[in-house]
């Protein structure tokens, strides 16, 4: 066995961070502390589509610049939520254009009048692009429904005697070929089938493009010169954890930086000073994923204390970023955590649910990730794009493993793959990678899911879309999600693993589980002989409506899935001693797409239904998962029963 590319993600000095990053500023989470405080701004918010047939009438008529109501009737809508599924209204459900929400916050006196003070508005997720308006002047505008972005409003609350401000955000939910994802309107003109002007959104995925305020609205504030950025690169050198640091601050030229490393008791275990340098850690604890390690998800507190002399007086800011220890690398047929062979047994989610769609909600997310490890999954990948701050630090506080995905799904047509695709994507790979690259559970990148990797612009797309990411963060493999389907792969020699879906006995062969053994294992073979690179199942599954049952099995039947099932892993039950370094099955949980003929109610490849209640496969996969957790060479046997405690967080 080869160690090609091992260590080619192992501990690396300071130098190599940042050099491609175009964006400017930092995204640290927003986090209380002695110099920061913070605001939320979630639930009801003014809320109105644009009906006009232009949908431009907000514009034309410039809704931002009095409150919402003033200019026509509002519904009350929650946020976070998708606009979608919580009203009656059939238009609003399948609206395609742009809608607007307004929200009225008010400030602590000290926001406003304490010019030291800077104040700072960041919407976690607005699908899909968003331009925003504080007191009607406009802030921000962003592209992209996944990620967080901010607006400096300090100037504008501070000018006046107000202590309130009226937040606008107008959201448009169009997919073109150049967004990311992709898709296209389709203008139907046959005026006797279509009223006149009438149009529709197609998309070449299959999720239900839910749109609004997705994730939490916060205000929060820092010190006029702060820290801006905090980037973590870990290593390990024989027990000595090695923790490499760079800050970034703004403001000000002049600032002393202070760093302190505390364990998990609250003990300082190193110390440092200035804006980059490394910490030694003897006899570190490293961060191990859960099932691996008797004390997994080991976090460190990096303590971050800035002071500044200025004008007006000292100034101080301080954040404390949690850090795991950790160290990623592959081989030709190996991915190392911490040096040890880790076999990803896990899942593939969607942030989906009844009534909120899209929208981040905690008692869901708690639920998700109880199941999680009532399966006994190691590990996830957020198909089909990333999913929220709250999710990924839950996953490094209780060592489930990530594959990070960015939106790049239904990538299909030849306009997708053109100089302006190809430039917002390689910004949102810097956004992605911002705003994660010191979490510790996230051990690969993918930047696409399926894309049309054998047309000819497609290698060329890819290939650069790679290196750029790889230039962004050399501490970790980056891949994407191909299809086994695809008879020349233009993007698979840049990446560091193999991710293949394959739907044997599903969409090809449909009916025959008697096929699936023999097609599954002249796809690794084939796979592995052209590229020798570690290969992970990244989908497999069945459509399957819960309550329904024959024996034998039939297509969409638990027991179909089952079988289907068994059958994908006695392959991998040999593949795994060779080269197949995971298995994600397709999919978590049951969840919504556009309406088709192929589809009752979305897609219904859950293990777990859309309400989160198990169907038979989920005790097949739970049995499987478990019996590879203690098949684990490097940590000790572990019992079903010692990872369901009452709560969520402590084994
Ligand atoms: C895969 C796609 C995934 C789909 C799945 C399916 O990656 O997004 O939901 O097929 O058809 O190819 O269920």
């Amino acid at each position: 066995m080869g160690a090609r590319r091992a260590g080619a993600w192992t501990a690396l000095g300071p130098l190599l961070w940042g050099c491609a990053l175009a964006l400017r500023g930092g995204m640290l989470y927003p986090r209380e502390g002695p110099s920061r405080e913070r605001k939320d701004l979630d639930g009801l918010w003014s809320f109105r589509a644009d009906l006009s047939d232009s949908r431009r009438l907000g514009f034309e008529q410039q809704w931002y610049r009095r409150p919402l109501r003033e200019s026509g009737p509002t519904l009350d809508m929650p946020v976070p939520s998708s606009f979608n599924d919580v009203g009656q209204d059939a238009q609003l459900r399948n609206f395609v254009g742009w809608v607007w929400y307004e929200r009225e916050a008010v400030l602590p006196q000290r926001w406003t009048q304490d010019l030291g003070t800077r104040v700072v508005l960041r919407i976690g997720s607005a699908h899909y692009y968003a331009i925003v308006w504080v007191n009607g002047v406009h802030v921000a505008e962003h592209e992209g429904g996944h990620l967080p972005f901010e607006a400096d409003i300090s100037k504008l609350v501070q000018s006046g005697p107000l202590s309130s401000c009226r937040i606008t955000v107008a959201i448009n939910n169009t997919l073109t070929p150049h967004t990311l994802p992709p898709g296209t309107i389709l203008y139907k003109t046959d005026t006797s089938k279509y009223p006149k002007g009438y149009f529709v959104q197609d998309i070449n995925f299959d999720f239900f493009n839910y749109a609004g305020l997705h994730r939490s609205v916060i205000l929060y504030t820092t010190p006029t010169t702060y820290i801006d950025d905090i980037t973590v690169i870990t290593g390990v050198d024989q027990d000595i954890g090695l923790v490499n640091y760079q800050i970034l601050t703004q403001g000000s030229e002049h600032v002393r930086l202070e760093v302190r490393l505390l364990d998990a008791e609250g003990r300082e275990v190193a110390r440092g000073t200035g804006g980059q340098g490394q910490l030694q850690v003897p006899a570190a604890h490293l961060w191990w994923p859960y099932l691996m390690h008797e004390h997994p998800a080991y976090l460190y507190s990096l303590e971050v204390s800035m002071t500044a002399q200025m004008d007006a007086g000292p100034v101080s800011d301080f954040y404390a970023l949690p850090v795991g220890i950790r160290t990623v690398a592959v081989t030709e047929s190996q991915f190392l955590i911490n040096g040890k062979p880790f076999y990803f047994h896990g899942v593939n989610k969607h942030e989906d649910a009844d009534v909120r769609g899209k929208g981040f909600d905690w008692p869901l997310l708690v639920k998700d990730f109880n199941l999680l490890r009532w399966l006994g999954a190691n590990a996830f990948r957020t198909s089909h794009y990333p999913y929220a701050e709250e999710v990924m630090q839950l996953c490094d506080r209780q060592g489930v493993v990530v594959i990070d995905e960015c939106p790049g799904v239904g990538i299909v047509l030849p306009q997708s793959f053109g100089n302006a695709s190809l430039q917002h994507h390689l910004r949102v790979m810097e956004e992605l990678v911002r705003r994660d690259k010191n979490h510790p559970a996230v051990v690969m990148w993918s930047v696409a899911n399926e894309p049309s990797s054998f047309l000819k612009p497609a290698g060329y797309y890819l290939k650069t879309v790679i290196a750029h990411t790889k230039a962004l963060d050399p501490t970790r493999p980056v891949t994407y999600v191909t299809n086994s389907n695809y008879a020349a792969d233009l993007g698979a020699p840049y990446v560091d693993v193999i991710c293949v879906n394959s739907y044997y006995s599903w969409y090809h062969d449909y009916g025959h589980l008697e096929v699936v053994q023999l097609q599954l294992r002249t796809q690794f073979e084939s796979w592995y002989r052209t590229y020798q690179k570690p290969i992970i199942q990244s989908e497999y599954g069945a459509e399957t409506i819960a309550g329904f049952h024959e024996d034998p099995p039939l297509m969409f039947s638990e027991e179909y899935q089952k079988s289907l099932l068994e059958q994908y892993h006695l392959v991998l039950d040999q593949k795994r001693k060779e080269y197949v370094v995971g298995e994600l099955i397709w999919n978590f949980a049951d969840f919504m797409t556009n309406q088709s003929p192929q589809r009752a109610l979305g897609n219904k490849k859950g293990i777990f239904t859309r309400q989160r209640q198990p169907k038979s496969a989920a005790f097949l996969l739970r049995d499987r998962y478990w019996k590879l957790a203690n098949e684990t060479r490097y940590h000790r046997s572990v019992a079903k029963s010692q990872c369901l405690g009452n709560s969520p967080f402590t084994l």
